[in-house]
């Protein structure tokens, strides 16, 4: 338990119907009495109800607001403290006249995440779920939403929770073995061990072959618009976001930065960039050449790249690039190579054309992005790429480095201990590897606390939550 109390405005700030200011801690009432009037006072009014009166600066005795204060005590609240929701009006000098009020009568202002850091260190969610929390409240898209909530209610937690039980199980085992060694009456050996842990080094490995795609449901698909200047790249990143969010003009070089836009497709998050045209000479100004070193950086991070060819440009050099970028590209990224402007160019010509390009998960597509011809099969090509993680619904998925890195670090020392197993190495050895992985599994959860790990977690979350 803390000993300080701690305020934020827990709503968005700008002008809305409603604002909540956020209470938690053991002074969390007496905080809230000092500035908040109601008939019988805030501290004689009942645990979990709602009080109307109004917040009256004990300074001066002006009315400030008239609102409704939600009264919650522990442990039975979302951090396990005692708990104070004001719900004033939503103007943002109201609302921060409020805060400050509630600071100046004793609170510390909250640190980002700091409330649902208190919950975890109170035992109220695991760090997964804490994470889920904060990806809910982030998610852009519904599937994003969804495995937030999936997460929030357990579903990865659960999955490692029965892992980490099967290994302290095998060490159990291991430690009661050592115990009988002499009786001979627990016959427990290394090849026992090492088959036992198969079973949940195939659970550690399904659960890191999520990560990519619960990375990509979280975070969303990368997406890189590339090719040669007037392409028609800006024109693509415009149609798919149905506004006019990149310049177009006739004048080849006219996007010199890259330009990031995300869109939910069939559920998905989809992030669009569309890059400076990919041109070289001694011509080139500095400024172009940054930003084609961009593109070709972005290129580099990329779930999917599409390369467009303008059909009205130079074909030759064109077919040759789009050559070379899904030879250098498409063995780990899955290209699209879209000839663009058939409108001007007839749909059998482009064709024809696009035939000539080979390469390893090559999809070719037709478009005009001036005027939306094939643009439904862009997205089903895109759509395609997300909807594989269909089949990870419902189960447990990895969504951050954080926790691919900790699983990783389970796996290799569950290896360790079955090669060991196999060739018979004795049983204390296998033990410090296993409880090393158990180790990084609770480290997971939480379950073992490494603080400074938790520290730089939580600070990356938002204040008021
Ligand atoms: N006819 C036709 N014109 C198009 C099409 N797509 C784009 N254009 C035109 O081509 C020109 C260049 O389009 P942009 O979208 O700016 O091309 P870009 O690839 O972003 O060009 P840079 O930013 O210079 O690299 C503009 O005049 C567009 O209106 C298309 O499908 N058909
Ligand atoms: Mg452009």
């Amino acid at each position: 338990m803390h000993n300080t109390t701690i305020a934020a405005i827990a709503t968005s700030l700008g002008t809305s119907g409603i604002s909540i200011i956020k209470l938690s801690g053991c002074e969390a009432f007496a905080i809230c009495d000092r500035l908040f009037v109601c008939p019988g006072g805030f501290l004689s009014k009942a645990p979990n109800t709602i009080t109307y009166g109004k917040i009256v600066d004990p300074a001066t005795g002006e009315t400030v607001d008239k609102v409704l204060v939600s009264k919650m005590q522990a442990p039975r609240t979302y951090t396990g403290e005692d708990v104070v929701e004001i719900n004033c009006h939503g103007g943002m000098l109201v609302t921060r006249r409020v805060l400050q009020l509630v600071l100046n009568a004793g609170a510390l202002p909250a640190e980002p995440g700091e409330f649902t850091k208190r919950a975890f260190m109170n035992n109220k969610m695991d760090l997964l779920e804490a994470e889920a929390t904060m990806d809910l409240i982030g998610a852009k898209a519904d599937k994003a939403a969804k495995v937030a909530i999936q997460q929030m209610e357990g579903a990865l937690s659960k999955e490692l929770g029965q892992l980490a039980d099967s290994l302290a199980n095998v060490c159990a085992k291991i430690d009661l073995s050592t115990d009988f060694d002499e009786l001979d009456s627990f016959d427990y050996g290394p090849q026992n061990v090492a088959r036992e842990l198969g079973p949940v080094r195939e659970g550690l490995k399904r659960l890191a072959g999520t990560f990519d795609s619960g990375r990509k449901i979280r975070d969303g698909l990368l997406v890189v618009i590339c090719g040669r200047p007037n392409a028609g790249k800006s024109s693509l990143l415009n149609r798919m976001l149905g506004e006019e969010r990149a310049i177009v003009t006739d004048i080849p070089g006219t996007t010199r930065d890259t330009v990031e836009e995300a869109i939910s497709l069939g559920g998905y998050m989809v992030r669009f960039v569309d890059t400076a045209g990919l041109r070289q000479g001694d011509s080139l100004d500095p400024v172009e050449k940054i930003g084609i070193d961009r593109a070709y950086a972005k290129m580099e991070s990329a779930d999917m790249i599409i390369y467009m060819i303008d059909m009205c440009g130079d074909l030759d050099k064109q077919v040759q690039e789009a050559q070379e970028m899904c030879q250098k590209y498409g063995e780990n990224t899955p290209m699209v190579i879209v000839a663009n402007k058939v409108d001007m160019c007839g749909e059998e010509e482009a064709i024809k054309l696009l035939n000539n390009i080979q390469g390893a998960q090559l999809t070719s597509i037709t478009l005009s992005a001036l005027n939306g011809l094939g643009l439904d099969k862009l997205q089903d090509v895109i759509l395609k790429q997300c909807a594989t993680e269909d089949d990870l619904m419902g189960q447990g998925i990895l969504v951050n480095e954080r926790q691919k890195q900790l699983v990783q670090r389970a796996i290799a020392h569950l290896d360790r201990a079955v090669i060991a197993g196999n060739a018979g190495i004795p049983l204390d050895v296998l033990y410090t590897e296993i409880s090393s992985g158990v180790q990084a599994l609770n480290e997971l959860t939480g379950r073992y606390i490494d603080m400074e790990a938790i520290d730089k977690m939580f600070s990356s979350y938002c204040v008021g939550k």
